[in-house]
């Protein structure tokens, strides 16, 4: 059977980027009938300093940001990493079994720690955590962004090299990236990067608890070209092109489609109809979630429910794991 695992980092409010790439998918996919296994990433964001009050915040702030997308917390799991601790402990066997050379080239790696002069270990094997969530529960599918393709392909390693060296334990978890424009929503002030919560320049992101005025405000803002039509050519114009797929994204529409509508209108114009959608789209979840943070008591509930389903996933896979390292039983199923 098919199970889906995906994560997200309570590292603040969620942006577009993370919307489209990830969270919208995981809805889509629950919506179809699959159960979707939705861990909120608390031991993932320590990895660089975190005010413990704020992240408390920001755990109940991104459980109530995935209900009000549309998770339905009864059909999947939305549960918070640290409650379940075997996460911790499987990433501790995994990691045993990396090499440092092979976690030495990540880009996020490699872009986190670039400006910091000492470099916590838990970023180096971040991945290896990762890798734990998917196998831990013997995940088969886990829908992520483009940024994410390397570390799931690592999750893929590290269950290969599991197998063989202790017996057939895990699938080989497949990596879910879209194969449209959601997979990359770029930044609005420089579409070679994509965007993302950590950019120093907050009118490089949408988030969708921005108030209309800020939309508005960031999208007017937003860099597009020196030439005034609309086209949609993402390779010569991509910044253009990171506005229509927003457009495209939220409507249904195509690029084709777009352009055709907004023929006549220069591109500072077509931002004023791109907000206007924005705007329209993420009222309403901006408003569910302010309701859901009023209730703390409540969001809590929901991860502790979570919490106590994902364990009892996690144990059946924990258990097989410590009797295969510790007492040979796969190597013996092996002859
Ligand atoms: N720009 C993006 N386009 C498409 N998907 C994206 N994701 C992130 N940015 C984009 C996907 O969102 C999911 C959650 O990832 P995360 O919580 O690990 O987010 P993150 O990587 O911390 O988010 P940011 O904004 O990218 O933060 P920083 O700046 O810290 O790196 C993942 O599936 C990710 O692919």
């Amino acid at each position: 059977p098919k199970r889906i695992f995906s994560g997200i980092q309570p590292t603040g409010i969620v942006h577009l980027g993370n919307y489209f790439g990830a969270i919208g998918r995981w809805v889509e996919l629950q919506d179809s009938g699959e159960a979707v296994m939705c861990s909120i990433a608390d031991l993932h964001s320590i990895t660089l300093p975190q005010n413990p009050q704020t992240l408390r915040e920001n755990i109940l702030l991104t459980t109530a940001t995935l209900i009000a997308c549309g998770v339905d917390f009864k059909r999947s799991i939305l549960f918070r990493q640290s409650d379940v601790s075997m996460h911790a402990e499987l990433c501790w066997i995994l990691c045993c079994i990396t090499t440092m050379a092979r976690l030495a080239h990540l880009p996020q790696f490699k872009e986190k720690s670039e400006s910091l002069k000492n470099v916590p270990l838990g970023l180096y094997i971040y991945p290896v955590l990762q890798a734990a969530d998917i196998l831990l529960y013997k995940a088969t599918h886990v829908p992520v962004g483009q940024d994410q393709a390397q570390h799931i392909q690592l999750a893929q390693d590290l269950a290969q090299i599991f197998n063989r060296q202790f017996g057939q334990t895990f699938p080989i978890p497949h990596t879910l990236i879209s194969d449209g424009p959601s997979q990359r929503i770029k930044s609005l002030r420089d579409p070679t990067k994509k965007m993302s919560k950590s950019h120093t320049d907050s009118k490089s992101r949408l988030n969708i608890l921005d108030e209309p005025d800020v939309l508005l405000n960031k999208l007017k803002k937003a860099i597009t070209d020196f030439t005034s039509e609309v086209t949609y050519e993402p390779e010569k114009r991509p910044a253009v092109a990171n506005l229509i797929n927003i457009h495209s994204l939220f409507t249904g529409k195509t690029p084709e489609e777009i352009c055709k509508e907004a023929e006549g209108l220069n591109t500072g114009q077509y931002k004023l109809v791109v907000a206007d959608v924005v705007i329209e789209k993420l009222s309403p979840i901006r408003e569910d979630i302010l309701k859901l943070t009023k209730e703390p008591a409540y969001l809590d509930k929901i991860l502790k429910e979570g919490a106590e389903r994902a364990t009892e996933l996690a144990t059946n896979c924990w258990t097989e794991v410590v009797e295969k390292v510790f007492s040979g039983n796969g190597i013996q199923d092996m002859k």
